[in-house]
């Protein structure tokens, strides 16, 4: 019997309610594919935050609590996996919730936003246009919501939109466990973390930092750096993989 507290338990009862989120249409097939990518990341990193992940929530934090028009981008992953992390955060940092969705329908925004609704958030919808420089439906979002934020946290990005968004001027926070990936190198600042733990830590985070602490902290990002440092975490821990 594996214990609750233990990441192998957590994983299990995670890929059981994401094989759920499938069959109820929230999360899509290809969002099953991009977890498992991500389990394999996590295996790596050794399932918990690292120093360079904490770091990087802080950082994440402070950008968000000192931006003028946060957004916190959810697709069907992040709800299924933390919807109501999702609204903790948005009560901790003032940021606007909005769905943006790589396979989208309309029924599918609409039961994700009723979850998102369901667990807390207040969801900025309304009618979606097509304002992002995308030729797939990432390109859909809203004029006052994503398309005029300065800031925009996106967890499980796919490259193209992150590349967009930081193209369009705003500064964008990933959330990717793969610090190789298009999204992680072309983001502002990029938490190497699993979405369930760095969700969490950036809400306390926000709660947390001093004024002169968030000043700082927001001046300091350098997204190589910490790229860098969770590549030398993983490759620290393969060093002694069978010790
Ligand atoms: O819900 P939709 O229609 O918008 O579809 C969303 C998916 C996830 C399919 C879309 O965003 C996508 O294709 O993402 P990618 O390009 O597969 O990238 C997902 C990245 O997130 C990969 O680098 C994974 O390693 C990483 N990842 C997966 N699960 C987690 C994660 N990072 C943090 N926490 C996770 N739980």
């Amino acid at each position: 019997m594996i214990p609750k507290d233990h990441p192998r338990y957590r994983s299990l009862v995670t890929r059981e309610n994401l094989a759920r989120s499938t069959r109820s249409g929230i999360v899509s097939l290809e969002g099953l594919t991009a977890h498992g990518r991500g389990e394999a990341f996590d295996y790596l990193i050794g399932e918990r935050t690292t120093e360079s992940a904490h770091l990087a929530e802080r950082i994440a934090a402070a950008i968000l609590i000192s931006a003028k028009h946060p957004v916190i981008s959810v697709n069907g992953n992040t709800a299924a996996l933390a919807a109501p992390q999702i609204a903790a955060l948005q009560k901790a940092s003032g940021a606007l919730v909005e769905v943006n969705l790589f396979h989208r329908t309309k029924e599918r925004v609409k039961q994700i936003e009723d979850l998102l609704r369901e667990t807390g958030s207040d969801v900025f919808s309304g009618e979606a246009e097509r304002l992002l420089p995308l030729s797939h439906d990432r390109a859909w979002c809203r004029r006052e919501g994503m398309y005029s934020a300065d800031v925009v946290l996106v967890p499980l990005e796919d490259g193209d939109r992150c590349e967009a968004l930081v193209r369009m001027g705003k500064t964008v926070i990933a959330i990717d466990l793969n610090p190789l990936s298009r999204t992680a190198r072309s983001a502002t600042l990029t938490i190497v973390d699993e979405l369930t733990r760095a969700i969490p830590n950036i809400a306390a985070a926000c709660k947390d930092l001093s004024a002169p602490e968030c000043r700082q902290l927001a001046m300091s990002v350098n997204n190589h750096y910490l790229l860098s440092e969770a590549i030398r975490e993983i490759t620290l821990r393969l060093d002694h993989a069978m010790d």
